[in-house]
């Protein structure tokens, strides 16, 4: 079994607001960022594989008792024929967040399309494909949490003021090379909030 971080274990303990649902397991490396997102900023949250396709059943009844169970946020992954958002959508009133996947050869311009081209009045509420798009469901499962949690504002306000300072840290960085002369590592690397880096440890989906 992995060793989870005690911030981790306190989550385990309380009801999951958010669920992060995925259309195979093979998502889970994408997805995972997403469980990562949740577990900085504190939010109780569960993951699942669900198929739109391959377990039609299961699907239509976690979506329909998802709100009974007190989710509050629901992100759907899938690639390919990426229809796992909609139809969760098509059953439930939750808020559904829908993070098209690249796993069907067209570089997720399928999933995307299918995740976004949903018809009026049943939406999806669509990401970027892939990685981002799995950080930032998480991030905007958080902030639709925060219109009624002050903690969980304070802790994106810190995230921002995090990624602002990742880009003044870059900039320094840049000028520095500059007068050296030379170029600047650069680097990708995910902003956190200080004090949530300190919580995560691995992810472990529930
Ligand atoms: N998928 C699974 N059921 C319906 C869909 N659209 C998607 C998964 C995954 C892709 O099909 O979300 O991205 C390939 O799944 P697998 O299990 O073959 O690796």
């Amino acid at each position: 079994m992995k060793r989870i971080s005690k911030g981790e274990e306190e989550m385990a303990a309380e009801r999951p607001l958010v669920a992060i649902l995925m259309g195979s397991d093979s998502d889970w490396p994408v997805m995972a960022a997403a469980v990562e997102r949740l577990v900085e900023l504190g939010i109780p949250h569960q993951a699942h594989v669900l198929s739109a396709h391959r377990s039609p059943e299961n699907t239509g009844r976690f979506a329909r008792s998802a709100r009974a169970k007190g989710y509050r946020v629901l992100i759907c992954g899938a690639g390919a024929a990426a229809h796992l958002a909609g139809a969760v959508a098509a059953q439930t009133t939750l808020p559904v967040l829908g993070v098209p996947l690249d796993s069907g050869g067209l570089g997720g311009l399928d999933a995307l399309l299918a995740t976004v081209q949903m018809p009026a009045g049943v939406p999806v509420a669509t990401l970027a494909v892939g990685r981002a798009g799995a950080d930032n469901a998480a991030i905007l499962a958080a902030q639709i949490l925060a219109l009624g949690d002050a903690r969980i504002a304070g802790r994106l306000e810190e995230l921002k003021a995090a990624m602002s300072r990742g880009v003044e840290e870059k900039d320094q960085r840049l000028q520095e090379a500059r007068l050296a002369n030379r170029s600047p590592a650069v680097g990708t690397s995910r902003i956190r909030p200080a004090r949530a880096r300190a919580r995560v440890g691995r992810t472990k989906a529930r």
